[in-house]
Formats: structure tokens, C-alpha cells, sequence
């Protein structure tokens, strides 16, 4: 029995070094793995299956035996511990390695898009009322027959209220508003004079699409109320934003017009920049571009929103977005602010 304990013992040290030799030549945690079933494995591990001849032993040679196994699995286990250890700190090198990156390379830029014309149109015109104090506001698309006509003083029988030219949600009721005017009327409502608003957004006419009209353009109308409020403050609010606008040394013309909401009523044109008001085919040979129509509140309008045509006075306008940006970027389809065609939008 002697011979046959020292054989066993023999077995478990042959066994430690083997693995311990094996261990050494272990790159990868999968080799690992392997490594720790066959050697620690405790189903069909080597240590296991030496550990099975235990019961066979006689009761002196036991613990012997069990010490040694013990022993040699708790070295193993140790070293497999210290090989595990060493296989992440090389793996971590390996990947910090294959992923490394140059942070001094230069970054992809994003290509950036920019403003669309008829939004930088509505800004400029903006910022030049808003240095004279106006406010901006805006308001709803869908409006009612009465902000949109009745409260502007549009008879039942004007050209603009036939159900031909305007888009009715609901016939005689509801609509999609022909001009930004029923923004300001709502305005005048909610607040007393003094009132400085200026109106951008869109508008709706059921027009025949040509080079000049469309169905859906773009308005900005503006409004001032106050007390001793003349046409002269009209001709020197517009002139200020013209000059701003167009540049200082355009000239303007007043000429006489009619609205139902406002009187008197006045178009204005400025000196063509192409020849300076000589006449070109910019201006078809007139020498003037048409840029807005205007005028003095209407004393029923002023009445309708509750206020007295007696204390108060007052001025609007009206100018189209898509008009002004033609002659401001030089564009001669308004088709195109809606087109969407990059190759257009590209130039602005
Ligand atoms: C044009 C003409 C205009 C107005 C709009 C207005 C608004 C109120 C009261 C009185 Cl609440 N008037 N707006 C006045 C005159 C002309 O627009 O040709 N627009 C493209």
C-alpha cells in the first residue's frame, strides 16, 4: 500500500507541474477556460479524477492524500486566478491598441443649411419695423368671414368675397385668410392705442398660377394707432423702411388708390435701382416698382374694434413677401420660393 501512495502522491505533483507548464503557454481566455475545465474541472477534471480513489485509502493514507490535493488544487487555483489577471490587463492593452484613434485629425464637417429666402426677407423687414418700436405678431391661417371681411369694412358685394377668389372652409363662415389683416383687428380688440404691430404669415387666394400669383403666398402687414396720427407719419414710417430696405438713395411715389379698409388710400412705388428711374425692362420702361398699398384707417374700422374716430387716427400697409423678395434677390418666378429646388435655394 506503501508503493501505491507514493505513486499517487507522484501523479498529483506530475499533475501541478503539467498544468503549471501548460498554463504558460496560455494567450487567450478561451484556452483558459479549457485549461480550467480539464485541469479544476469538477465534473471530469484531472484533479477529480485522481480525487477518486479516495474512498479505495485506508484511513492513515487519507489525509495524505486529501492534503496533497488539496495542496496542488489550491495552487492551481491560484495561478489560474493570477493567469486570469494577466489575460485582461493584455486584452485591455490589445483593444486600447486596435482602437486607438488620432485625435488631431481634422474633424468631417456638417454640411449646413441656411435660412430660405422668404424667411430672411420676413426677418429684414422685421428688424427694420421693429427699430421703429413695432411689435411682431402673428396669428391663425383659418380665420371667420367676420375678422377676415366684415370687420374690415369689405362689403358683401366686393370682388375679394366672391366665392370664386377666396378658399372657404365652411361657405360663408369659415376661411383661409386673404390677407394677415384679421391679426391686426384681434390686436385692436385685446388692447387700446397707442398700437404698433407688424403682421408676417401666410395668405390664401384661389388665383390662376402664373409667374406672379400663387395660391398660397407670404404678407406682412403693418398697423399704428395713436392720437394725432397723420398721413405724413405714414409717408415718413415708409420711407424710412424703404431706404432701410432698397437703400437710401431709392425715391418714393404715392399714388392714389382705394381699399374698403382704409382711407385715403395710397400705392406705393420706388425709383427702379436697374436704371436709376429711367426706364428698363425691370420696370417695363416706367421708371417705378410697385411695392405696397396703404393707407389711413378706416374710421369704421376704428369704430368696429371699439375705438373712438374721434381721439384716434391711424395707418396700415400691406406688402407681399414673394414681390419684395423678387426685387430684392432679382427672381423672376415666384414659383420658385415654393419650388423646393435645391439649385434655387443654393443661391441665396
Ligand atoms: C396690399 C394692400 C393693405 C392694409 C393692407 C389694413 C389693416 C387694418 C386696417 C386697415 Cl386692420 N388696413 N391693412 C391697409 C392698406 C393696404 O394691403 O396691396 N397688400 C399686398
Amino acid at each position: 500500500m506503501i508503493g501505491q501512495l507514493e505513486d499517487l502522491l507522484t501523479q498529483l505533483e506530475q499533475l501541478r507541474e503539467q498544468a503549471i507548464a501548460e498554463l504558460a503557454s496560455i494567450t487567450t481566455s478561451a484556452q483558459l477556460d479549457e485549461w480550467d475545465t480539464r485541469y479544476l474541472g469538477r465534473n471530469r477534471g484531472e484533479l477529480k479524477n485522481l480525487s477518486a480513489v479516495m474512498p479505495k485509502l485506508s484511513k492513515e493514507e487519507r489525509p495524505v492524500v486529501g492534503q496533497k490535493i488539496n495542496a496542488v488544487k489550491s495552487t492551481l487555483e491560484q495561478e489560474l486566478k493570477a493567469k486570469r489577471e494577466e489575460l485582461k490587463q493584455r486584452e485591455m492593452l490589445q483593444t486600447l491598441e486596435q482602437e486607438r484613434i488620432d485625435v488631431t485629425l481634422p474633424g468631417r464637417a456638417l454640411p449646413a443649411g441656411h435660412m430660405h429666402p422668404l424667411s430672411r426677407t420676413i426677418q429684414d423687414v422685421s428688424a427694420i419695423f421693429m427699430k421703429m418700436g413695432f411689435q411682431i405678431v402673428q396669428g391663425p391661417e383659418i380665420e371667420t368671414d367676420y375678422y377676415n371681411f366684415q370687420a374690415l369694412n369689405v362689403p358683401e358685394d366686393h370682388p375679394a368675397r366672391d366665392m370664386q377668389d377666396t378658399f372657404w372652409v365652411s361657405p360663408g363662415e369659415i376661411l383661409l385668410r386673404t390677407q394677415t389683416s384679421p391679426m391686426q383687428i384681434r390686436t385692436m380688440k385685446q388692447q387700446q392705442p397707442p398700437v404698433r404691430v407688424l403682421v408676417p404669415g401666410k395668405v390664401y387666394r384661389n388665383e390662376n398660377i402664373d409667374v406672379s400669383h400663387e395660391a398660397m403666398f407670404h404678407q406682412i402687414e403693418g398697423l399704428l394707432i395713436d392720437e394725432h396720427c397723420t398721413m405724413a407719419d405714414l409717408k415718413g414710417v415708409l420711407e424710412r423702411f424703404a431706404h432701410e430696405m432698397f437703400g437710401p438713395e431709392r425715391r418714393l411715389r404715392f399714388r392714389g388708390s382705394y381699399f374698403p379698409f382704409t382711407e385715403p388710400s395710397a400705392e406705393v412705388d420706388i425709383s427702379c435701382a436697374s436704371c436709376n428711374g429711367t426706364g428698363c425692362r425691370v420696370c417695363k420702361y416706367t421708371g417705378w416698382l410697385e411695392i405696397l398699398g396703404s393707407g389711413m384707417v378706416h374710421p369704421k374700422v376704428l369704430r368696429e374694434v371699439g375705438y373712438d374716430p374721434a381721439k384716434y387716427r391711424g395707418f396700415a400697409f400691406g406688402m407681399g413677401v414673394e414681390r419684395i423678395a423678387m426685387l430684392q434677390y432679382n427672381v423672376n418666378d415666384i414659383r420658385l420660393f415654393s419650388g423646393n429646388d435645391l439649385r434655387f435655394l443654393r443661391q441665396f
